[in-house]
């Protein structure tokens, strides 16, 4: 199955990106890792390109919000990428806010699995579980 994984807008934070990299290739992912400071249109054109089944978004540094306005958007002018899963997770605002606020807002802005301030493992868990009953 393939991700194409990054960590979204102008955020430096690369330490998570790599984790997820390293632990989606272990969990037998083909991985395509954009990196930090990507631009959420760059994401989908990455998605288009390899066919992905999956778009993992990071942010770490809380400016998420600005760029999952977008999201809705995206999905209609990309029509081939209705089947994508689209996940995102880290540190999804600036400041302090509980998850339970977060993850409908960010599911209204249409992503399917959120994880504000999550483990990586965790979140990693929870995806594979989630593939699997939608038997991608
Ligand atoms: C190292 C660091 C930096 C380094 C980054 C070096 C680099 N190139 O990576 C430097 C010093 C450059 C930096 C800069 C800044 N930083 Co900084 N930084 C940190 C710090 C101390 C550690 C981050 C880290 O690497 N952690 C280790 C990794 C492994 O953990 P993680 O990032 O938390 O990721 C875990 C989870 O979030 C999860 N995860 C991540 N993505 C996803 C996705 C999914 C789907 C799932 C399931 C899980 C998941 O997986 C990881 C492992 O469990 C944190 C504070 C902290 N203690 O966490 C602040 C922190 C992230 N930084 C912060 C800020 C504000 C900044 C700056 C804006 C500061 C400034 N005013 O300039 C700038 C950002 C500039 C920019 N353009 O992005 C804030 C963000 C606050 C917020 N969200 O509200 C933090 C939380 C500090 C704080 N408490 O205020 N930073």
């Amino acid at each position: 199955m393939k991700v194409v994984t990054g960590v979204v807008g102008n955020d430096i934070h690369v330490v998570a990106n790599r984790l997820i990299e390293l632990s989606l290739n272990a969990r037998g992912f083909e991985v395509f890792n954009l990196g930090v400071n990507t631009y959420l249109e760059e994401f989908f054109d990455a998605a288009v390109e390899t066919g992905a089944d999956v778009l993992l978004i990071s942010s770490l540094n809380g400016e998420a919000e600005g760029w999952a306005r977008e999201v809705k958007l995206l999905k209609s002018k990309y029509k081939t990428l209705d089947n994508l899963i689209l996940v995102i997770g880290g540190n999804l605002v600036v400041g302090t806010a509980l998850a339970e606020e977060i993850v409908p807002r960010y599911k209204n802005y249409g992503f399917d699995l959120v994880f504000h301030q999550v483990d990586l493992n965790t979140g990693l868990d929870t995806i594979e579980k989630y593939l699997k009953e939608r038997k991608v």
